[in-house]
C-alpha cells in the first residue's frame, strides 16, 4: 500500500494496488502506448466508433502508399486535418505521468502514436514506431528533394523530379524504422515490467512487443477502459482511462504543465 499522501488510499479500480506495487518494485520499465493515451487530449482514436478517424474512412483506404498514389489530395487533406487537430490539442495527465515516471527510474517509452504529445509533456528519447505526423518526406524522390525544391500544393511536389511530398509516418504495408524497431525490441526483452496504455493491440509488429517482454520475464500491466487483444498477456488489467489512472500509479511531481 503506497504511503504517498498524494495518492488516495481507496482503490477505484480492481488491481490498482497490485499495479502500484509492480511499478514501485520495477527496476526497468518498458512502456507501449497507443491512441487511447491521447483520447483525453481530444485526439480521436482509430477505433472509437463515435469520433474515430477510421469511422469515416477505411484505414487501408488512407494510411497506405497505394491510397496516396491513387488519391494524393484526399490523403494529404486527411493528414493536414489531423495535424491541425493535434496542434490544437494538449498533453493530458497520462502523458505527464509517464514523463514523471522516467525521472524516478529507467523507462523506455515506445509509442504507436504519431501525435508528438509525449514529447510535449516532457518525455525524452521517445521511440516513435510509426513516425511523426509533423514530419514530411518524399514519395520516391530524386534524392535532392527538399523544402527548397518543393512547389506548394496539396500535396507539394518536387520542382526537380515531380515527386510528391508525403507525411513522415509508417503506412500499412511499410516496414517500421529499423533503429526504432530494434531499440523497442531490445527494451522489451530487457525490462522487468511492461506497461501497456491505450492500445487495442491489433496493429503489428508493435502489438507483439508486450508478448516479447513477457516471454523474457517481464510482468505486464494493461491500462484500457475496454478489453483489448493484449489482456491475455497481462498480469494486471486496469479497466481505466489513462488520464485518470496513471497519476495514481506512482508519485507525481505536481508540476505538470505545458508552456503556453
Ligand atoms: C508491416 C501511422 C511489413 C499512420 C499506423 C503481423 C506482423 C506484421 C504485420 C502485420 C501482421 N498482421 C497484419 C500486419 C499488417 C499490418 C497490421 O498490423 N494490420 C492490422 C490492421 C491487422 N501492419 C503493418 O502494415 C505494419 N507494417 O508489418 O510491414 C513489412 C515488413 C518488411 C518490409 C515491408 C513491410 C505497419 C503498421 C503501422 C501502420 N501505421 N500509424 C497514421 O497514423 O496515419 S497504425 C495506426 O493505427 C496507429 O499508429 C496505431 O498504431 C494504430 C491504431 O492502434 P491503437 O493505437 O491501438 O489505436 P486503436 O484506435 O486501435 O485503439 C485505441 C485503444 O485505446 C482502444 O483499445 C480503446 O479502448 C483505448 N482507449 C480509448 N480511450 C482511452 C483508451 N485507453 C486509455 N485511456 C483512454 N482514455
Amino acid at each position: 500500500m503506497s504511503n504517498d499522501p498524494l495518492i488516495p488510499t481507496s482503490s477505484p479500480w480492481p488491481g490498482l494496488e497490485e499495479a502500484r506495487d509492480l511499478i514501485a518494485q520495477a527496476r526497468s520499465v518498458f512502456v507501449l502506448t497507443g491512441a487511447g493515451i491521447s483520447a483525453e487530449s481530444g485526439v480521436p482514436t482509430f477505433r472509437d466508433a463515435l469520433t474515430g478517424l477510421w469511422a469515416q474512412f477505411d484505414p487501408e483506404e488512407l494510411a497506405s502508399e497505394d491510397a496516396y498514389r491513387r488519391q494524393p489530395a484526399l490523403v494529404w487533406e486527411w493528414y493536414q486535418h489531423r495535424r491541425a487537430l493535434v496542434a490544437a490539442a494538449r498533453p493530458n495527465p497520462a502523458h505527464y505521468a509517464l514523463a514523471a515516471l522516467a525521472a524516478q527510474k529507467p523507462v523506455t517509452l515506445v509509442t504507436q502514436n504519431v501525435d508528438g504529445l509525449h514529447q510535449r509533456a516532457g518525455s525524452e528519447h521517445v521511440i516513435e514506431l510509426h513516425g511523426n505526423l509533423f514530419a514530411n518526406k518524399w514519395l520516391n524522390g530524386c534524392g535532392r528533394c527538399d523544402e527548397a525544391t518543393a512547389i506548394p500544393g496539396d500535396p507539394p511536389c518536387c520542382s526537380l523530379c515531380g515527386a510528391l511530398m508525403r507525411p513522415g509516418v509508417v503506412w500499412f504495408g511499410e516496414d517500421l524504422p529499423r533503429v526504432a524497431r530494434f531499440r523497442a525490441e531490445h527494451a522489451a526483452e530487457t525490462a522487468d515490467l511492461c506497461l501497456v496504455v491505450g492500445t487495442s493491440g491489433l496493429v503489428y509488429p508493435a502489438a507483439g512487443l508486450p508478448g516479447l517482454a513477457r516471454d523474457h520475464g517481464a510482468r505486464v500491466v494493461v491500462v484500457n477502459p475496454q478489453p483489448s487483444a493484449l489482456d491475455q498477456t497481462a498480469d494486471v488489467v486496469l479497466p481505466a482511462a489513462a488520464g485518470a489512472c496513471l497519476p495514481l500509479l506512482w508519485p507525481q511531481s505536481g508540476t505538470e504543465t505545458e508552456p503556453d
